[in-house]
């Protein structure tokens, strides 16, 4: 009995010994387990979604180290400088042109000239990205067939959405859009240019790049598309499809590290075409100067 309490203080300190490493090596082992969340500075709380949730697959790999790439020169850059006046000038024509741009559910089947379609998408190939990565793919579909199993496709997991996945606060938030899962437009339009995020590279030697802020780069390179065709009097609607990506990214055999960002018919507007009577909020509304 007295040898028992001489041993239990000394039985303490080493169970707590024993409790105290076993924590400190739980801890080792979950930051070696994941050392993507430590090494992905850019995956900002902010911008936290599926760009920076890898699959397994994606984990998995060779992936290439930032310094096998080679150096670049750098060169004078001189764009155009105007004129405080032509500055005026021009900044107010370009907002009047983009200020007349509508998302259109009603596009006319009529021709669209094919060079056009790649000048304004070698026009969103412009756009800036994360490490110069250009992590984006535009597939232009005009095939009747594709375009419409594309339609098939987007209308089944739309219905579902609107019926179930949405739940009725959105659905009723869209209802003065009209707005519902029969996609006539998908059959109509002579082009769908469906614009793909490439969540990571892969290089001629196999090995995976990493694409950084992919999402936000291929977002930027959508808006300045939409510009693109907005300069050329054609329209879209940013269509981006819920629970399609996957089918669709397969119908147009497009390999896993590419997910369906955005989809949109483009053409020139039906004749009887017509949009909400929406307004844009004032300056006021939107700008914060400090
Ligand atoms: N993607 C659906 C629903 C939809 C969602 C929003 I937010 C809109 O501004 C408009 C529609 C559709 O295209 O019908």
């Amino acid at each position: 009995m007295a040898l028992l309490s001489v041993l239990t203080p000394v039985l303490a300190v080493v169970l707590c010994l024993v409790i105290g490493f076993m924590l400190v090596k739980t801890r080792d082992t979950e930051t070696k387990g994941t050392p993507k969340a430590d090494s992905r500075p850019w995956a900002d709380q902010d911008l936290q979604d599926d760009t920076v949730i890898t699959s397994r697959e994606e984990e998995d790999g060779d992936w290439v180290d930032g310094g096998e790439e080679e150096d670049l020169a750098h060169v004078p850059y001189s764009p155009p400088r105007y004129p405080e006046e032509k500055m005026l000038e021009r900044s107010r024509d370009f907002y009047t042109l983009l200020n007349q741009r509508r998302s259109v559910r009603f596009i006319s089947p009529e021709p669209v000239p094919r060079e056009v379609i790649d000048n304004v998408i070698r026009t969103a190939g412009t756009g800036p990205s994360g490490a110069h990565t250009e992590p984006w793919t535009f597939v232009v579909v005009s095939d009747p067939e594709t375009k419409h199993q594309i339609r098939q496709i987007v209308e089944e997991e739309e219905e579902v959405n609107y019926r179930q996945r949405m739940g009725d606060k959105w659905v009723s938030d869209l209802s003065k859009l009209r707005t519902n899962w029969i996609k006539e437009y998908l059959d109509v339009a002579p082009y769908l240019v469906l614009i793909f995020k490439q969540t990571y590279g892969i290089l001629p030697n196999g090995k995976k790049k990493t694409h950084y802020y992919n999402e936000i780069s291929v977002s930027i390179s959508c808006g300045i598309l939409l510009a693109a065709l907005q300069n050329v009097g054609l329209v879209t609607v940013t269509s981006t499809p819920l629970n399609c990506g996957p089918q669709i990214r397969l119908l147009l055999k497009r390999p896993a590290n590419e997910k369906l960002l955005m989809l949109l018919p483009v053409g020139y507007p039906a004749s009887d075409a017509t949009v909400p009577d929406l307004k844009r909020k004032p300056l006021d509304d939107i700008m914060v100067h400090i």
